[in-house]
């Protein structure tokens, strides 16, 4: 999509700190990182969010949360200990990028609730 950060981060039209690449899906480092460890996986085509998925994206979202995610926890170094995982979603949810994103935050203690 024309206007949006991380299709372009997707196009490498803009420059990211990649840390995994497939067909699918790509992560790199946040660029305000919350945590020792802040990457966000991101699927490369465009989804607004979890709202906008459909059935035609059940294998997209389970790659990325089945092979993925835990795949990137281990490299990372936060598997052990542990990890949160987080999808903003919408304007209450605290979502400011309008393309599906998921946060995988590591390396510290998490607090609950969420700010
Ligand atoms: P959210 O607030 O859940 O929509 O998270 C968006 C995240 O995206 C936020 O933690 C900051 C990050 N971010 C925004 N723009 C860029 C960018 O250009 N590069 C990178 N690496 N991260 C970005």
């Amino acid at each position: 999509m024309a206007d949006c950060i991380f299709c372009k981060i997707v196009q490498k039209e803009i420059p990211s700190q990649l840390v995994y690449e497939d067909e699918q899906c790509v992560a790199f480092k946040d660029l305000e990182p919350q945590a020792p460890v802040h990457v966000l996986v991101i699927p490369k085509k465009h989804v607004e969010s979890l709202l906008a998925l459909t059935d035609a994206d059940r294998d997209l979202v389970a790659h990325i949360l089945v092979d993925v995610v835990p795949q990137l926890a281990k490299k990372l170094g936060v598997a052990e200990k542990g990890f949160r995982v987080v999808a903003n979603t919408g304007e209450e949810g605290g979502q400011s990028v309008k393309h599906l994103h998921f946060h995988l935050l590591g390396g510290r203690s998490m607090q609950w609730p969420p700010g």
